[in-house]
């Protein structure tokens, strides 16, 4: 297989859902050498850009997203420790978290593995969190930062302390 079809294959594949074909063609670019950016920037979250466009179209419903979302993960758990490896000195500590309300996590997990690869630890405080935990229940370092995550517009108002999305 070329790298482009194994992009073509990692898109379409997300799109609907089918995770363990999305988990072999992510095998199957490691193998021969693909970046672990390329496959996440070229394909599996431009997939997750089309899903949304196509629930905002009212082609998709909510388990198409989430079947999705699961293909996706499924990806990440492979790249994880590529992506997180680059060897850098521990930096300081975030504190991570998606607001009450909201569910989508896919994003803060992104963001804590190039954290981490950057050097920095990661207490990471889930889903749904209410707007008091992520400073209250945090570790008493000097050097922690409080991040709020949400992906939902309604749930924008509860991250105001943070740089997010
Ligand atoms: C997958 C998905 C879901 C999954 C989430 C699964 C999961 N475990 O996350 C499920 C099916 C559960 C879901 C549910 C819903 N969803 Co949804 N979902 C999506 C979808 C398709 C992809 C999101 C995603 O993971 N993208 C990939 C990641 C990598 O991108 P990202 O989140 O943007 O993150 C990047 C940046 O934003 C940034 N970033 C993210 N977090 C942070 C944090 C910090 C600190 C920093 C610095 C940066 C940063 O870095 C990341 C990497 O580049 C989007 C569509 C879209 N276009 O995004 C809709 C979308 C977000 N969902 C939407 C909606 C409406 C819903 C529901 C309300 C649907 C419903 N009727 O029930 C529910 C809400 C549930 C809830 N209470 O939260 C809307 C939100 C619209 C709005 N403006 O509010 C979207 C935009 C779809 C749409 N176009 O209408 N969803």
């Amino acid at each position: 297989m070329t790298n482009e079809e194994i992009l073509q294959g990692l898109f379409d594949n997300t799109l609907i859902g089918n995770a363990p074909e999305v988990k072999d063609l992510v095998n199957a670019g490691l193998e021969q050498d693909m970046e672990p950016e390329s496959m996440l920037y070229d394909a599996l979250i431009p997939s997750l850009e089309e899903v949304g466009a196509r629930f905002e179209r009212g082609d998709f419903f909510v388990p198409e997203m989430l079947i999705a979302a699961r293909a996706m993960q499924g990806a990440l758990d492979i790249l994880r420790p590529l992506l997180a490896e680059t060897g850098a000195q521990q930096v300081g500590t975030y504190v991570m978290g998606t607001v009450k309300g909201d569910v989508h996590d896919i994003g803060k997990n992104l963001v804590n593995i190039m954290l981490e690869g950057a050097g920095f630890t990661v207490h990471d405080l889930g889903v749904n969190v209410a707007s008091s935990s992520p400073t209250s229940s945090a570790s008493p370092r000097s050097s922690r930062r409080p991040c709020r995550c949400s992906r939902r517009t309604s749930t924008r108002s509860r991250r105001p302390a943070c740089a997010t999305t």
